[in-house]
């Protein structure tokens, strides 16, 4: 399904005036406001081939209508939801759920809808079928040389695929870890993953990099062999210069200081790239910001301030992705939602007064550097978010204008009632 730009267009028209009204006042208090509207316009962030469909927990899942099927139908679902916010222009991809058939085809229709391909990711967390060896044991941490070969040729093989899409990276997340005590040799766990890892390393080509993405537990519960930033980091570090550390906003034990941990990845040249969610009390999978947007916005505080100390790109030298999973809301729905949380953190983090900032922490001003974030964080920076979408030729109000659309009624006519995608 193609959206319908007169569709989009009527509805703009119906609120623009309301619009310029909010962003005229916004702009008003803000005197940096058209710089914060131009790196809005540049920065986007990745869908992931699986969210795009109705998730499920291990006690069920309930699908949704007129869910993508096939890989062509994700990149449709992906195109709409970039034309409606113009900042969802890139697919990440799940291998196997999401083996391209055709190639030329498939980086054709992307071209056509305007987005690129973000990260392939490796899938050595489950068995598929006909597949020789099981990693119910894990896969790079195996004791069993085989199945480490195993692992080690999908990943390749990952690559592969990526090449052909135009893909820049690999994200690796494994699910190797112990379930008891006694079960793992913590050393030599270590040991078999990191030489795995230095073979697919070896496999990637020169302008590519490697996430290494960690997760405190799940789906083993003792230990797991890449179970924080720490862990990720030594890999990253021993295999080398294309290597990085991936943060899954969702990751980490219960109040762990992930904005630190950002700042201190940042200053170690390691941060890859990010899965964003949220989640209250584990890897919930939520819609971004739901949860706690004050932390998402101490984490994009700390994004924009390392980034600058270095001279990164915001839009284009970190992998910007959503990890995400819905169980009771319309996929498409909650992603334009976390989209549009990620870049009103942005927003707010690139309004940070940060020499204001610098003088209350030079001057151990606490009271001071608590104004200036949470005044920057109480003031309603969405007419930015719209006035970029509205330049970028998107909708004002993206669920609004989905709703307001009937986008699911017009996918569940073309695809049915009783569609399933493949993912968790
Ligand atoms: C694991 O929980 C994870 O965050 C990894 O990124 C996987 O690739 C993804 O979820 C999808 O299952
Ligand atoms: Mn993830």
């Amino acid at each position: 399904m193609i959206l319908d730009r007169s569709s989009l267009d009527a509805f703009n028209e119906r609120h623009v005036a309301e619009h310029r009204k909010r962003y005229e006042f916004t702009r008003s208090l803000l005197p940096g406001a058209e710089a914060v509207v131009e790196k809005l316009m540049a920065f986007n962030v990745a869908i992931p081939s699986w969210a795009l469909g109705t998730g499920g927990t291990r006690f069920g899942r309930f699908s949704g209508a007129g869910e993508p099927g096939t890989l062509e139908q994700k990149l449709d679902d992906v195109g709409l939801l970039h034309a409606i916010n113009a900042s969802s222009g890139a697919v990440s991809l799940h291998i196997p759920w999401d083996i391209p058939k055709d190639y030329a085809a498939i980086r054709r229709q992307a071209a056509d809808l305007g987005i690129g391909f973000d990260a392939v990711n490796s899938n050595t967390f489950q068995d598929q079928t006909g597949q020789a060896l099981s990693y119910k044991f894990g896969s790079l941490q195996n004791v069993n040389r085989a199945i480490r070969k195993q692992a080690i040729d999908h990943n390749i093989e990952v690559i592969r695929h990526g090449v052909e899409l135009g893909s820049k990276s690999l994200t690796v997340w494994l699910s190797d870890g112990s379930c008891f005590p006694g079960q793992l040799n913590f050393r030599k766990a270590f040991g078999n993953t990191l030489e795995g890892l230095h073979e697919i390393y070896a496999a990637l080509p020169d302008d590519w990099k490697v996430f290494v993405e960690y997760k405190a537990f799940e789906p083993n519960f003792y230990s797991m062999t890449v179970g924080d930033w720490g862990q990720s980091l030594l890999y990253a570090n021993k295999l080398g210069s294309k290597a990085y550390t991936l943060v899954d906003l969702g990751h980490h034990l219960p109040n762990a200081n992930i904005e630190q941990i950002v700042a201190l990845l940042l200053m170690e040249g390691k941060l890859g790239g990010f899965h964003f969610n949220d989640s209250k009390y584990g890897d919930d999978d939520l819609t971004a910001g739901s949860m706690r947007p004050y932390q998402l916005f101490l984490i994009f505080n700390e994004l924009v301030e390392g980034m600058d100390a270095r001279g990164m790109n915001h839009a284009t030298d970190l992998g910007w992705m959503i990890d995400a999973s819905h169980n009771v809301k319309d996929p498409l729905e909650d992603l334009l939602q976390s989209v549009e949380a990620l870049m009103l953190a942005y927003a707010q983090a690139l309004c940070v007064d940060r020499s204001a900032l610098e003088a209350a922490q030079a001057n151990n001003d606490t009271v001071a550097a608590q104004e200036l974030l949470q005044d920057v964080f109480r003031t309603d920076l969405r007419p930015l978010l719209a006035e970029a979408r509205l330049r970028a030729g998107a909708a004002l109000h993206p669920v609004k204008y989905y709703r307001d659309a009937d986008i699911r009624g017009g996918l569940i006519r073309e695809r049915g009632s009783n569609t399933v995608a493949t993912g968790l």
